[in-house]
């Protein structure tokens, strides 16, 4: 007999829904997005080296615009990351913007630039672009969060993905939701795009 017992089944099934539950955003309503967002000079580590400047600044901009940081994932030249807005507010662009000039703001005006960008006075250290993806569904949602934390696993930096500091990885094995071993395959990311270059 391979039919598994419909008592085991059903417990299963609580199970997976638990995970669903644990994962599931649910103090505000807003829209709930994914982004990768890219230095302008990718051999550079500036986000890491700069680690207290990026998270302070990411901190100043929450309390002035709000929003949920479900998960991120911070690599040397790049950030992906989910957030979930307040109802009724889809406006990431200028968190991002805020984000992105405050930080610059602190970094040392060593970096290239191109000429439309010395023409306009603007620093060269982020790219201009960054990809936005809007999350569909729980299950858009749970892929997009393992991806940000395999991410450093995928980019080489490290074996496991709970050696890498610069990770939300911590807070959800804290709070139970992942085990310390956690991993993921790479197969199920054939679907999806993620604004990697
Ligand atoms: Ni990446």
């Amino acid at each position: 007999m391979n039919e598994m017992n419909p008592n085991k089944k059903k417990a299963e099934d609580y199970r997976q829904r638990d995970l669903h539950m644990k994962y599931r955003r649910s103090d505000i309503k807003g829209g709930t997005y994914f982004f990768t967002v890219n230095l302008a000079e990718r051999q550079r580590t500036l986000l890491t080296d700069e680690i207290n400047i990026l998270r302070e600044v990411i901190n100043k901009v929450k309390k002035r615009y709000p929003f949920e940081l479900d998960a991120m994932v911070v690599l040397p030249d790049h950030i992906h990351a989910i957030w979930t807005l307040p109802e009724n507010d889809n406006d990431y662009p200028t968190r991002w913007m805020l984000i992105k000039s405050g930080f610059s703001r602190q970094i040392l005006k060593d970096e290239q630039r191109s000429a439309s960008r010395k023409q306009k006075g603007e620093r060269g250290i982020w790219q201009r672009r960054y990809w936005e993806h809007l999350i569909r569904d729980d299950n858009d949602f749970e892929q997009h969060i393992s991806y940000i934390h395999h991410n450093p696993v995928k980019h080489g930096y490290v074996e496991k993905a709970v050696d890498w500091e610069y990770s939300s990885i911590h807070r959800y094995i804290n709070n139970g939701i992942i085990k310390q071993d956690w991993g993921y395959k790479e197969e199920s990311e054939g679907k999806f795009s993620f604004g990697e270059k």
